[in-house]
């Protein structure tokens, strides 16, 4: 993310692109509407909705059977990213730092057996084996958005469920402010683990109430299959509301502490990334504007960048998190 790619990099809106985001759906589902004639359209997107709920699966992993979650967010009307971009464009730096080398790189993560450790501040601390971990609580879909704080989106199926059933289970002594996620460093299998581009390994965190928040999903997989190791297998967790690196990767230990945790990209550039991280599009970057994005798969010339929207979205799921909090101090 300190390497920035023009392609990646903020790019002047221009006039057709200030036209509000809702004005512009709204016009293209007239335009859809008037198209295809009538009541035949609420029928087609109907069929629609139906087939983003029931995506096929790619077919290349080990399925990952999930229910439709209920969990107000979870589902969206936005076309889901295809699962070639989701699985070849990726930010996974222990496996290189270009977009394309964690799919290059990551065949050589193991991923079992594995193991997630839980300690500190909690009365029942203890070692999961990934089965266990899978098993925990029931296996829901949920499509969320992924913005990088470098200026491009995903819309992905996941498959996981919220954290905070495996917070419960562990049951927070009164002390525990904070949740950090530590991720596997394997200098064998992980070639840049061996490089000084960040400090391993690398560490997340989270408020205990943003942890505790029902979208925050523990995540084991992605399009009804297991995580490709790309995108952070065997867990990960998927924070929608933040910047793409808050969720972390390949976790290895979920421990509960009184202090705000000190996390990767907060140590290697502290006034670029802050530990809260919320999407944003009126706090920019101190090197570029928040204000646009780019979605994976609408690439090429004449591609319009969209509205980056407050909290990438989920302002009314997560908003009441940081009421009165300055989101400009607190970034
Ligand atoms: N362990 C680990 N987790 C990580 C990263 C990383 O480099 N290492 N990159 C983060 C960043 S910057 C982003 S944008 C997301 C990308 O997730 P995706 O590849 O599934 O889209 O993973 C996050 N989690
Ligand atoms: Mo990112």
């Amino acid at each position: 993310m300190l390497i920035r790619t023009g392609r990646d990099g903020y790019e002047h809106p221009i006039a057709s692109e200030i036209t509000s985001r809702a004005v512009y759906e709204e016009r293209r589902r007239m335009l859809q509407w008037l198209a295809m004639g009538g009541a035949g359209v609420a029928l087609a997107s109907w069929a629609g909705r139906q087939a983003l709920a029931q995506a096929p699966r790619p077919g290349k992993l080990a399925p990952l059977n999930a229910v439709k979650s209920t969990v107000a967010g979870a589902a969206t009307m936005e076309k889901v990213t295809e699962y070639k971009d989701a699985t070849s464009y990726n930010n996974y730096y222990e496996f290189g730092t270009d977009k394309a080398d964690p799919a290059q790189n990551a065949h050589t993560l193991k991923t079992s057996p594995w193991t997630v450790e839980v300690d500190g501040l909690v009365k029942k601390p203890g070692k999961y084996g990934i089965e266990d971990l899978v098993k925990l609580s029931a296996q829901e879909e949920r499509i969320y958005r992924l913005r990088c704080v470098e200026g491009w989106s995903m819309v992905i199926p996941w498959v996981g469920y919220s954290l905070a059933n495996l917070i419960n289970k562990v049951e927070p002594l009164g002390n525990a402010k904070y949740v950090e996620f530590l991720t596997l460093a394997d200098p064998k299998t992980m070639p840049f683990v061996g490089s000084r581009v960040l400090d391993w390994p690398y560490a997340e965190g989270l408020r205990m109430d943003e942890a505790m928040h029902p979208l925050t999903l523990l995540t084991f997989g992605m399009y009804g299959e297991v995580l490709p190791n790309q995108n952070g297998a065997p867990v990960r967790v998927v924070v929608p509301w933040k910047y793409g690196f808050k969720s972390a990767k390949s976790i290895v230990k979920i421990r509960f502490v009184e202090k705000q945790p000190g996390t990767a990209w907060n140590k290697a550039a502290s006034n670029e990334y802050g530990f809260y991280s919320n999407v944003n599009p009126n706090v920019d970057h101190p090197r570029w504007s928040q204000a646009t994005e780019r979605r994976i798969g609408e690439d090429g010339l004449f591609a319009k960048k969209r509205k980056t929207l407050m909290f990438n979205g989920y302002e009314a799921q997560v908003g009441q998190l940081y009421a009165g909090m300055d989101l400009k101090k607190n970034y």
